[in-house]
């Protein structure tokens, strides 16, 4: 295709920074488009070591990310190595067990593994003649000017690459941002929050599931919390969320132990106590980090897109299907603008700022929300209040959970949407409950009730009575 370069998109170079998941996926998209694609990563390839060191083992694929996925005819593959969670699990502190499904039958997240999700983008990116995987490279610098960059390589030499496109998926520490930090008019923030998280692991027993796969398991405790997420080798990876002066207070075995048996005194057994003494101090607690920026490119020759243009805490387990869904707004930009980078950028600017914002926003809302008072009770109540509603009131309230995780409402609308969906609510509550006084008071009006007195020692007994 010819357009106002004069370079058809076979003789332009795109350079893909950055080989995690989001990288990988794109040079899929770009590689589709008939573009040179270049993709360049700091690490080994990751098929070829034997141990991958990285953050969270596993993750909470959803709509927005198999819809990625899908494009690139990538789907089936990834969902047939997943295991569906169609319920979340919520463990109470006395080991009582209850579910909460996500939806209706067919509304399920996919647990996946990280490293095998990146080999098999990674692979499927080199099917393309037109792909190229440069591992081993280290971007150090890049110019805006030229596109010139700079890679170090492991033998302490370096290598240069001139790109027409530059897409900088190097995660939330990204080296491509750098040079939009210099850049006047560039907004960026960046929050750590408090809490650290650690991963463990839960063997299988007896050759099976410690735990039911098919779940997201969750021990909501307020300022603590632990997730685990099913593997296909039939362990969990638990993941305990705290803040880092709680880390800090626990320093050996016992205090581990002394820690679970208050809080997750269920999980001990199931992940070992001799386990859980050892693999608890093997890795130090891992920081998370909120970061937004705008705009996401620099004229028509750099564009951010995934963890390096915003990183979002896993409150929401959005992250990586944000980032895939980037690809595809990106994508879809490119065909509404013949490829033309110097309108694409911008236009995907526009259009996508406003929605990882929002998913920034929401994953940090509900860290604020789980910390503060959510244990499994209220976490039970709140679900539930949410999906009678919405049984209620199908088109009218669509939890906002059921907006992110299922369907691709762009985050900016379902979060206008939930504001809207409160007032409703709020506003029938009202009425319900103007109605009820209003109500009741003609009925007592109209038959006044026969006083009828306890005696004050059968009060106790009536109250204890009631169950709650
Ligand atoms: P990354 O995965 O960080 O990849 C960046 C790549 O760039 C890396 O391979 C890195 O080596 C490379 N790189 C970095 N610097 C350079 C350089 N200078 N030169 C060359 N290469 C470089 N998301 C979900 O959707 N669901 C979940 O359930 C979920 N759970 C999570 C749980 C935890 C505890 C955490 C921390 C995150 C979770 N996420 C989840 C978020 C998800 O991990 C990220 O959003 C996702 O990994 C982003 O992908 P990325 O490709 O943008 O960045
Ligand atoms: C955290 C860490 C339950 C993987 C948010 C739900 C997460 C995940 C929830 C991690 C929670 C929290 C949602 C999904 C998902 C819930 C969600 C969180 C996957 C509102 C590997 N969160 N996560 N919400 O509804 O929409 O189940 O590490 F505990 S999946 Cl914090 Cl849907």
């Amino acid at each position: 295709m010819m357009e106002s370069g004069g370079k058809s998109s076979k003789d332009k170079v795109v350079a893909v920074v950055g080989g995690g998941l989001v990288g990988a996926l794109n040079a899929c998209y770009f590689a589709r488009r008939g573009f040179q694609v270049e993709v360049f990563e700091s690490r080994d390839d990751i098929r070829e070591a034997k141990i991958v060191r990285g953050r969270s083992i596993n993750l909470a694929l959803s709509h927005r990310g198999r819809q990625a996925l899908s494009r690139v005819g990538m789907e089936e593959k990834i969902v047939s190595k997943g295991i569906p969670m169609h319920s979340r699990m919520i463990h109470s502190l006395n080991g009582k067990q209850s579910p909460i499904p996500y939806g209706k039958k067919g509304q399920y997240i996919l647990s996946v593994d990280r490293a095998n999700l990146n080999k098999e983008l990674l692979t499927e990116a080199e099917r393309y003649p037109n792909a190229k995987m440069n591992f081993d490279h280290k971007l150090q610098d890049w110019s805006p000017d030229t596109g010139l960059m700079t890679f170090l390589r492991p033998d302490g030499s370096t290598q240069s690459l001139q790109a027409d496109l530059i897409v900088g998926c190097d995660g939330a520490f990204s080296t491509i941002r750098k040079q939009f930090l210099r850049r006047s008019r560039f907004n960026f923030s960046q929050t750590y929050i408090p809490h650290g998280y650690l991963e463990l692991t839960m063997p299988p027993v007896a050759g099976e599931f410690a735990m039911k796969p098919n779940y997201l398991h969750i021990w909501p405790r307020n300022t603590f919390m632990m997730i685990a997420l099913p593997n296909l080798d039939k362990t969990f990876t638990c993941t305990l969320f705290m803040p880092f002066d709680e880390f800090e207070k626990i320093t050996t075995g016992d205090d581990v132990m002394e820690f679970f048996l208050e809080y997750f005194p269920d999980a001990i057994p199931l992940i070992g106590v001799e386990a859980l003494k050892t693999d608890y101090f093997r890795l130090p607690a891992q920081a998370m980090v909120s970061i937004k920026c705008s705009p996401y490119h620099i004229n028509d020759r750099c564009v951010l897109m995934g963890d390096s243009a915003h990183a979002v805490v896993p409150f929401y387990g959005q992250g990586m299907n944000a980032g895939f869904e980037d690809c595809i707004v990106f994508d879809e930009i490119m065909d509404q603008c013949n490829e033309d980078f110097s309108a694409v950028l911008p236009e995907y600017t526009r259009v996508r700022v406003p929605d990882d914002h929002t998913i920034a926003d929401l994953a940090m809302y509900n860290y604020v929300e789980m910390r503060a008072h959510v244990n499994s009770k209220w976490f039970l109540f709140r679900k539930k209040v949410d999906d009678i509603l919405h049984f209620l009131l199908p088109k009218t309230i669509v939890p906002l959970y059921t907006m992110v995780t299922f369907t691709r409402i762009r985050y900016h609308e379902a979060l206008q949407r939930w504001h809207w969906q409160n007032k409703v609510i709020n506003q029938g509550l009202l009425v319900c409950a103007t109605g009820a006084v209003l109500g009741g008071s003609y009925l007592i009006a109209k038959h006044p009730p026969k006083i009828q007195s306890i005696p004050i020692e059968k009060v106790w007994d009536r109250l204890l009575s009631l169950k709650v």
